[in-house]
């Protein structure tokens, strides 16, 4: 799959806003591959459809958890976690990509997991400091991503926890696997 096909593909999912979103994330996903390596294709593939189901309908996001047998676990909370894993199956099946480097990169971007590989902490951390993004605390994480991956993925993840926190949010365990595996890793 080329950039330009994968690109086609994505803007017929995807609203201008979340397009334009998705192209920030592709940017600043090379920058820091050009920074920390890897392979920069697959981090601009995965990159690229990393929000590719985001805005399916929930009964169809539902559906395809249970059809697919995706973790039934994802179906206790919260629905904004639902189109990463969503989206892997359905790059897999609708793009023909069958890399797991790449569809674990889509997988993971939203809840993150112990021991991200290179290409699923670029992606993550992408996601959450594109040029598009203005909500409080993401300067210090673009900060932190100058200096290391690994501290500004773990701010970026203690941030997302203590705004969960907040609003008495449940946290996916696998969030929760993310932050303790890098609170070590950054030791
Ligand atoms: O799809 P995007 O808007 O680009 O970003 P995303 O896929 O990272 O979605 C993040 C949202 O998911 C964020 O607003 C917080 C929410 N969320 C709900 N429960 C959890 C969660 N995020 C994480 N990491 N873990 C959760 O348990
Ligand atoms: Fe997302
Ligand atoms: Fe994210
Ligand atoms: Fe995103």
């Amino acid at each position: 799959m080329d950039r330009d096909k994968a690109l086609e593909m994505v803007r017929k999912q995807l609203p201008e806003k979340r397009y334009v979103h998705t192209l920030g994330v592709v940017e600043t996903a090379l920058r820091l591959s050009e920074k920390y390596g890897g392979d920069a294709k697959k981090i601009e593939l995965a990159a690229i459809f990393h929000d590719y189901a985001k805005y399916l309908p929930d009964e169809e996001m539902r559906e395809i958890i249970v059809k697919e047998n995706l973790p039934r676990r994802l179906l206790r909370f919260h629905r904004e976690l639902w189109h990463a894993p969503v989206g892997a199956c359905l790059v897999k099946k609708e793009a023909g990509i069958e890399d797991e480097e790449i569809l674990n990169g889509i997988r993971y971007h939203t809840t993150g997991r112990a021991n991200m590989t290179l290409l699923e902490k670029i992606v993550f951390l992408a996601d959450y400091i594109e040029p598009g993004r203005n909500f409080p605390g993401v300067d210090p994480v673009r900060k932190r991503a100058e200096e290391s991956l690994d501290g500004a993925v773990l701010l970026a993840l203690e941030q997302t926890i203590s705004f969960l926190l907040s609003k008495h949010s449940k946290i996916y365990p696998d969030t929760i696997d993310a932050y303790n595996d890098l609170i070590d890793k950054c030791k």
